[in-house]
């Protein structure tokens, strides 16, 4: 039997994400019968390269989606709010990056190391939605710890890197560091303050509780992956001078009691997870090394010896791959597996 193969589009394909969603559409030889690229009239013109094929960007139209099967979205969440609804009118099943639909009671919000089960909700409003990048890292290493011996409680510190802003903040990053080893003047658009040599305690915009939207969806996403509404998640995202991959300090209280050794052994068989922890090696896991893999990778593993049933570790992946892009394909490759 011929493997079924399928029309895709990737909408925003010119950024930061949709570019790292083409790589990743080749990488896992995902089986494309034809691709279409698209985004805002900016880029229509321009030519990427697929399969070693050039294929000219086109402009994201409400048209744009007939005779396409599966679209993956990153562009922006104004564009999936206006487009998705769009795509899924004339048949074309959304993967949308965005936070438009997260929340959406009828939209299932998917980790496919979590919740692979969510994805038949999909007949709903014919949209996935991809988690935030901070929640998906987060998730991925605490699932199999939520499962053996129950979780209560999360505290979240991110360090997150400037390529989940897209290309525009990676430049700023870049310039502004030369610019400052230079000793010249140095432009700030992008950020409301210095990013280069800095950390900025502000990743999205500031809600009513103070909190900052970021912070937000990590503890709504939570709630609504686990499918557990009491769970306790408060969080801090800080914006840091690195290009690639978010680390995250996390503290947990769990229901019962775990020992570090124990969630060691757990994590080292847990699906997309790598345990790099060996202190008398220094070795923990790093942004730099993150980068450009599909793994999140946990480290100082240890028990929180300020409370009877507490664990801390140290979480990173790369945001634009396993926080983005690889996370859609994932949903993507099931979709079309499973149910289509
Ligand atoms: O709107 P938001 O939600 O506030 O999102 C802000 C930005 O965050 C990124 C993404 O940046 C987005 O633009 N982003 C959003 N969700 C994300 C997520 N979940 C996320 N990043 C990580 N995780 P990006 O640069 O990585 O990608 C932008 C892509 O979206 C396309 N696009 C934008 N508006 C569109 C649209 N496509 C269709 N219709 C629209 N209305 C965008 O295409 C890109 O593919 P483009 O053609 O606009 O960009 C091509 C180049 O132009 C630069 N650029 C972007 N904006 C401007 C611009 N140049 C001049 N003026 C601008 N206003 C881009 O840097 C890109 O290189
Ligand atoms: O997916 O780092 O909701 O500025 C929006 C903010 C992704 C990261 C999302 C950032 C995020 C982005």
């Amino acid at each position: 039997m011929t493997e079924k193969k399928f029309n895709v589009a990737v909408a925003g394909a010119t950024g930061a994400v949709g570019n790292q969603m083409i790589t990743c559409l080749e990488e896992r030889n995902f089986p494309v019968k034809s691709v279409k690229f698209l985004a805002s009239h900016r880029s229509a013109g321009l030519k990427l390269k697929f399969r070693e094929k050039e294929i000219a960007v086109e402009e994201l139209k409400e048209d744009s989606f007939k005779g396409i099967d599966i679209a993956i979205f990153s562009a922006g969440g104004g564009p999936s709010k206006q487009f998705a609804p769009c795509a899924a009118k004339d048949g074309c099943i959304v993967v949308d990056n965005s936070s438009a639909w997260r929340m959406d009671p009828e939209v299932p919000l998917v980790i496919p190391e979590v919740n692979p089960a969510a994805i038949k909700d999909y007949t709903n409003k014919g949209i996935i939605a991809n988690p935030n990048c901070s929640t998906i890292q987060m998730l991925v290493a605490l699932y199999p710890i939520y499962q053996k011996c129950g979780i209560k409680r999360i505290v979240v510190s991110t360090y997150q890197a400037v390529s989940g802003t897209g290309l525009k903040a990676i430049e700023e990053l870049a310039n502004q560091t030369k610019a400052i080893l230079n000793f010249q003047d140095y432009e700030t658009k992008v950020y409301p303050h210095q990013i280069a040599f800095n950390c900025l305690p502000h990743i999205d915009i500031f809600l009513e509780n103070g909190y900052t939207k970021e912070e937000m969806k990590m503890v709504l996403e939570t709630r609504k992956i686990f499918g557990n509404e009491d769970i306790g998640v408060t969080a801090t995202t800080v914006r840091v001078p690195v290009f690639y991959s978010h680390s995250e300090a996390i503290n947990i209280e769990t229901e019962e009691h775990i020992s570090a050794d124990q969630v060691k052994e757990l994590l080292s068989h847990a699906p997309g997870v790598k345990v790099l922890d060996d202190p008398a090696k220094n070795l923990y896991p790093l942004a730099v090394n993150a980068a450009g893999t599909d793994f999140t990778y946990v480290g100082r593993i240890r028990e929180d010896e300020s409370i009877p049933n507490g664990i801390n570790l140290w979480v990173v992946a790369d945001n634009i791959r396993k926080g983005a892009a690889t996370n859609a394909v994932q949903i993507a490759e099931i979709l079309a597996k499973n149910y289509l």
